[in-house]
């Protein structure tokens, strides 16, 4: 191999972001990302393991890992933590039974050690139903407030129906990221 397309490698490497994409079953982790690729979101199906998706955003290209939320797997989430740049966190701000839930599953991903230098985007999906808490109420909830300084972290309001708040909430994450890793671009 040459060394320009050693360099090339490279570069195009440097420019790859991880994100993870978790949150209860239901909450439209997959329905968020199919919208923002564009794609047809009216066939969807619990995720049981998990999709990665490959995005061309801007001049990044972000492997999302989309993971499946049953209880019965969330077990197998800490399989996806390594090398994680940014981590979406996807609720359902329809689902206010559940939302107890949510934090404690929330708070116990944020202890992570492996997660501690990721990037915190949460999505407070389904603003499009009527009733749906708004994501400053969504953020009182899980207590977002108490999140550990060191944190970059931001919530969003969207709806992966209608697409409202993804590119804004998508634009946060990779700029961030991006400001941290990418420091000489
Ligand atoms: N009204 C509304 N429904 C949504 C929205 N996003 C997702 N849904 C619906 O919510 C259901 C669950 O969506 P999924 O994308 O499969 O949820 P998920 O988080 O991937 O679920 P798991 O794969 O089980 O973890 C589907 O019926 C979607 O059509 C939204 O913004 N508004
Ligand atoms: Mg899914």
């Amino acid at each position: 191999m040459g060394l320009l397309s050693i360099i090339r490698k490279i570069k195009k490497k440097e420019k790859e972001m991880r994100i993870l994409m978790v949150g209860l079953d239901n909450s439209g982790k997959t329905t968020i990302v199919l919208k923002i690729n564009g794609e047809d979101t009216s066939i969807i199906s619990p995720t049981l393991g998990f999709n990665i998706k490959t995005i061309q955003y801007h001049k990044y290209s972000l492997n999302i890992w989309d993971i499946g939320g049953q209880k019965t797997i969330r077990s197998y989430w800490r399989n996806y933590f390594e090398q994680t740049d940014g981590l979406i966190w996807v609720v359902d701000s329809s689902d206010v039974r559940r939302l107890d839930d949510c934090r404690s599953e929330l708070n116990n991903l944020l202890k992570e050690e492996r997660l501690s230098g990721a990037s915190l985007l949460v999505f407070a999906n389904k603003q499009d139903i009527q009733g749906a808490l708004t994501p400053d109420e969504i953020s009182k909830v899980l207590n977002l407030g108490s999140i550990d300084k060191t944190r970059h972290w931001k919530i969003t309001g969207c709806s992966a129906y209608t697409g409202e708040g993804l590119v804004e909430g998508f634009d946060w994450l990779v700029q961030d990221i991006a400001s941290r890793i990418y420091v000489l671009d």
